[in-house]
């Protein structure tokens, strides 16, 4: 099993609940959502975080544009939603290997915590 959880998920070693999947990009339900929708976009390939973005423009690109897809989808559009990246110690970033959170099915409030 890979030592990033998010890779095993990549890998099918570790079981999530998919909702969208092409050759560079995955997107899974988050196991503690909170929101009515809360899906992770990540790359499938291990960049860990969005300090490492800069190094991956193109990939980025397709992640950017798969949570555009996924929010269509899901029926986002209509009412709006949120993409989120948590970097670092200060942004609570926890899983080392870029997602964004996309958030939404309820009205969310601002600044966040
Ligand atoms: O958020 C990391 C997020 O990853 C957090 O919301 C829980 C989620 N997570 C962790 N493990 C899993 C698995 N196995 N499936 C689905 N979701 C998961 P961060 O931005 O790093 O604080």
């Amino acid at each position: 099993m890979a030592d990033c959880i998010f890779c095993g998920i990549v890998e099918g070693s570790v079981p999530s609940d998919k909702v969208y999947e092409d050759d560079s990009v995955l997107a899974f339900r988050d196991i503690n959502p909170a929101a009515p929708v809360h899906v992770l976009i990540i790359p499938k390939k291990h960049v860990p975080s969005l300090l490492d973005a800069e190094e991956e423009p193109e990939l980025m690109g397709k992640v950017i544009a798969a949570a555009s897809k996924v929010a269509k989808e899901l029926g986002l559009a209509e009412n709006g939603f949120r993409l989120v990246n948590n970097c670092g110690k200060h942004g609570l970033q926890t899983v080392y290997h870029i997602h964004f959170h996309l958030i939404g099915g309820r009205q969310l409030s601002w600044p966040p915590g």
